[in-house]
């Protein structure tokens, strides 16, 4: 069976054999030709029903799917009828399919008629909709995946696509490998994985891109960089260029810190290759001049004519499997379906098409504005779907204050935990990848089944089809009777042609009379696909025809950079984002024993030098705090940093830390013309964490470890491994655990030091070992004796230890595909590995995903400068 992998925008193609046998890489499917990350190739972990949200719960309280959703349709009616539609809300995300958007935004939108539907995109692709939007007239990526190979020159900006895309980057560093004269620049303040094929490295300061770009585009226009034929199809051209005039190269130094030779060589290369393609994602998106950062870039490439052409343009990557299938639809409140807007002529075009007289006529809440409409009480009753906002939304301390003080809080989810789901009032179960059936699209435009071929687990239902359910519920039963998806991808798709007439981007009208069985075969295909190209189209404006009335594209003002936010109180500036191995809010992922190997605990990554000016070292546990809230972690030095600049990752939540959800911090801030919150710079400052003990302890199930300084866990086979920082005393701490007084103890003590083994009939049920540092202890060897206990008593007494009489420890795993370690990566380079391929000889590591080549890499030249 084949279908698309769920997690990031890349949109791979999965083929699954049969349930229990590992998915593989689909080699027919163009984005990527069969390759997969380890999060694609781990998704068969991913299929268990552990941890699923399995029926339908009113206050925690197990109720029949019809009674769960009579009551979401008429405590609806019932808010609706006395506050007016406006006072409810849909929350969704760019990972639900298609159809269940296409349902979500007609039921909002067409029906109940308000535009309160926003969705995590808003967070993620905002800036770049409206950037695309105002110089193309239209939201549409011009590129794909083929101008990876093609490109002369890529430039990658505010994107560590080596972990957050990384199999269209594996196609980068084989386009790289089979021609070195390709050149890559990376623009980013950290030197990432990304960096490591780089030409060159600009680490910029945060938020100073839009003076880089501006200094570019001045730059041409002095060394006979602009396109002439490319003139005629521009507006605004001569404002915009005059905006940038201030912006020489010493301006842009100072603004961004960089030394202009850099500067200067990356303008020379914009200028000097035919064939550039640009590839942006957050360090661009999220931040408070987020839509002018997207503007920038495609001034640049606009005004050069690098566009339209193989292996030329600007490619914004999208985030989320279907964060452009949302787009598609309407999914965000300041847009209609199909690419429509709130003009009198498209409110009306709707209205005719969906036979509803109750479109809604302007814009709704954006994400930021709908949790502070629930805050004051303006809106009373939300349903989200698809996403983790008490973790994902900046302030995530007010947005989990708003959702407990909501009236009605209804939440579809896959897993039965999670910190959103903790605020429903009903929770409602919704179908898995692998159960749910529909479309996506990726960042190249490119629409893929993702197929369902296992049984729904418990009484999971489609998200559409809990939406169409409550839709009928609340009297609009014709407007919601689709049988199958596929009835409702044809409605979709005779929307986006239907009085079209060239004038919309967003065309699928040629599959618009799809039939069920075609659609089940529908082959991967780039919009638009209509009677002109009907079998879908690679690149856009070829032509030099865009979608503003006059068909022109539209240069815009640059804006000024983001002034420093740090002061005397907080004064380091931290960096969100992504781990490779983790998918966002780690409702999936944190589950797969092999992805937490990567990086098993959050995590503050220090410029060595800011490291030791707080006293800390590399794997003390420290707090960050802002003027909102603080965080906890381990720290790692990272000399990839600039001064006064530290990373954390965005994924740990309440599930698998104590005080480890990073936006807990982050101010609600954002760009004024995309509503998209600035996530990645936040003024905060250091308090370092003194525990009196640290340690670890197995137990076979999840618990809440109470009164701590600092925890965090992972699961390990069948069991959890907890990482503890405690300050009373760990003996005492232990036994307050609910059910562990009833078992027989083991127990070694030397001096401050305590190791405990805790025995039910026999079977190891908690393994506890405490030290004042962090102790030394064999992970694998601990987990396994919880299904293989030790049977000779000097096999215990190794246990009690921590570690096997003559073992081996596996440190890191850096390979999570091959689960090979950092000690035996060590090893093997002391003995004359110099290359990541002589590693992968030896030891595999590296051979199958090769997203862990730039560590490996960089553990290499680390050693050689060491010897
Ligand atoms: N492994 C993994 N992959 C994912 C995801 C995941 O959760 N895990 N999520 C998916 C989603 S939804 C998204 S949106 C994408 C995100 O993909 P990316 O945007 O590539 O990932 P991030 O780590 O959020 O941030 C990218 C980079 O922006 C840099 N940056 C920060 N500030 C600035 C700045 O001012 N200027 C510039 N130029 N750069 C800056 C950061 O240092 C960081 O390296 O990843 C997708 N892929
Ligand atoms: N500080 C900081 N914050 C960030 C970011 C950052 O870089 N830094 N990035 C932002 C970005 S770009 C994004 S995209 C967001 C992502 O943030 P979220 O969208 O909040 O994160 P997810 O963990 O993907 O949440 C998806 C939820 O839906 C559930 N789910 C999975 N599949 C289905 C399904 O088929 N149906 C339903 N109903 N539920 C399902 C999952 O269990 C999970 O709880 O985070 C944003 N927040
Ligand atoms: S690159 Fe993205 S879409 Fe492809 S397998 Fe990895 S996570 Fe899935
Ligand atoms: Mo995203």
């Amino acid at each position: 069976m084949k279908t698309t992998c769920p997690y990031c925008g890349v949109g791979c193609g999965v083929e699954v054999n049969a349930l229990d046998a590992p998915v593989s890489g689909d080699r027919q499917h163009p984005a990527n030709l069969g390759r997969l990350c380890v999060k694609g190739s781990t998704l068969g972990d991913t299929l268990t029903h552990e941890g699923r949200l399995l029926w339908p719960q009113i206050n925690g309280q197990r109720v029949s799917m019809d009674a769960a959703l009579d009551h979401v349709a008429s405590e609806f009616r019932r808010i609706i009828d006395r506050h007016g539609p406006q006072a409810v809300a849909f929350y969704g995300s760019g990972q639900l399919l298609t159809e269940d958007y296409y349902t979500a935004n007609k039921l909002m939108k067409g029906f109940i008629g308000a535009a309160n539907i926003d969705t995590n995109s808003r967070l993620c692709m905002a800036s770049a909709v409206i950037g695309y939007k105002r110089a193309f007239g239209a939201d549409a990526v011009p590129c794909c995946y083929d101008d990876f190979e093609q490109a002369d020159l890529v430039v990658l900006v505010g994107s560590n696509a080596a972990w957050a895309h990384p199999v269209a980057w594996q196609r980068l560093v084989q386009a790289k490998a089979n021609r070195p004269e390709m050149q890559l620049i990376v623009i980013d303040p950290r030197r990432t994985a990304s960096c490591d094929i780089a030409d060159l490295h600009l680490a910029l300061q945060p938020g100073s891109d839009s003076a880089l770009f501006a200094g570019l585009l001045n730059w041409l226009v002095h060394h006979d960089g602009v396109d002439a034929s490319m003139l005629p199809h521009l507006t605004n051209v001569e404002s915009t260029l005059a905006a940038c005039e201030a912006w020489d190269v010493v301006a842009v130094a100072q603004a961004c810190q960089l030394n202009e030779r850099d500067i200067l060589a990356f303008w020379q290369q914009f200028n000097a290759q035919s064939r550039v393609l640009t590839l942006w994602c957050m360090g661009i998106n999220q931040s408070q001049t987020g839509s002018d950062n997207n503007n920038a870039i495609l001034n640049a490439h606009l005004l050069t004519g690098k566009i339209g052409r193989a292996g030329c343009g600007p490619f914004s990557l999208t985030g989320q499997p279907n964060a452009m299938g949302g787009r598609e639809v309407g999914g965000l409140a300041n847009q209609l379906a199909a690419h429509m807007g709130f003009s009198a002529q498209e409110v009306d075009r709707l209205a005719r098409f969906w036979g509803s007289e109750r479109i809604a006529r302007q814009p709704g809440l954006t994400a930021l504005n709908l949790f502070n409409a629930i805050e004051r009480g303006d809106v009373k009753a939300v349903w989200i779907m698809g996403t983790n906002p008490a973790v994902s939304m900046p302030e995530g301390n007010r947005v989990a204050q708003a959702l407990a003080n909501c009236e009605l809080v209804v939440v579809s989810e896959v897993s039965a935990q999670s910190d959103t789901a903790r605020f429903a009032d009903v929770l409602l179960p919704a179908q898995a990848w692998g159960e749910k059936n529909g479309t996506v699209t990726n960042s190249e435009r490119r629409i893929s089944r993702q197929r369902s071929f296992s049984a729904p687990a418990g009484e999971a239902k489609a998200d559409w089809w809990l939406l169409a359910q409550v839709a009928q519920r609340l009297g609009f039963a014709a407007a919601f009777a689709w049988q199958h998806p596929s009835e409702i991808f044809a409605e979709h798709a005779a929307l986006s042609g239907f009085e079209n007439q060239g004038t919309r981007a967003f065309d699928i009208s040629a599959l618009a009379p799809i039939t069920r069985e075609q659609y089940d075969q529908l082959e991967p295909v780039q919009w638009p696909i209509n009677g002109n190209a009907p079998s879908g189209t690679a690149r856009l404006f070829a032509e030099r025809h865009f979608f503003h009335a006059d068909g022109k594209a539209r240069l815009l003002p640059p804006a000024m950079p983001v002034k420093n936010l740090t002061n005397q109180h907080y004064p380091l500036l931290m960096n969100t984002g992504r781990i490779r191995d983790q998918w966002h809010t780690m409702t999936r992922t944190g589950n797969v024993p092999r992805l937490m190997q990567h990086f098993d605990e959050p995590f503050v990554a220090l410029h060595p030098l800011d490291a030791a000016a707080h006293g800390l070292s590399h794997g003390d546990v420290t707090r960050v705090q802002s003027a909102l809230g603080w965080w906890s972690g381990r720290v790692t030095i990272d000399n990839g940093l600039r001064r006064g600049q530290l990373f954390v990752p965005m994924h740990w939540t309440r599930q698998f830390s104590g005080q480890a959800n990073v936006d807990g911090l982050v101010a609600a801030s954002c760009c004024p013309d995309s509503g998209q919150p600035a996530l990645k710079q936040t003024a905060v400052r250091l308090q370092p964490l003194r525990p009196q003990w640290q340690g670890w302890l197995w137990l076979p199930h999840i618990i809440t470890p109470p009164q701590l300084l600092y925890w965090s866990r992972a699961p390990q086979s069948a069991v959890q491994r907890y990482v503890l920082a405690g300050c009373t005393n760990a003996g005492e701490w232990l036994m307050q655990l609910p059910g562990l007084s009833q078992l027989q103890w083991q127990q070694a003590q030397a001096g401050q030091q305590l190791h405990m083994l805790g025995w039910r009939e026999g079977e190891l049920a908690c393994a506890f070992y405490v030290a004042p540092w962090l102790p030394e202890i064999d992970h694998q060897f601990v987990a396994q004796a919880f299904s293989h206990a030790p049977d000779s008593p000097q096999q215990r007494h190794a246990l009690l230890g921590g570690r096997p009489a003559q073992g081996t420890r596996q440190g890191r795993t850096l390979c999570s595909c091959f689960g090979v370690g950092e000690v035996a990566i060590r090893q093997a380079i002391a003995q004359g590995c110099d290359s990541p391929a002589a590693l992968g000889a030896a030891l595999k590591c590296g051979t199958n995903c090769g997203s862990c080549l730039p560590e490996l890499k960089q553990l290499i030249s680390s050693l050689r400068v060491a010897q």
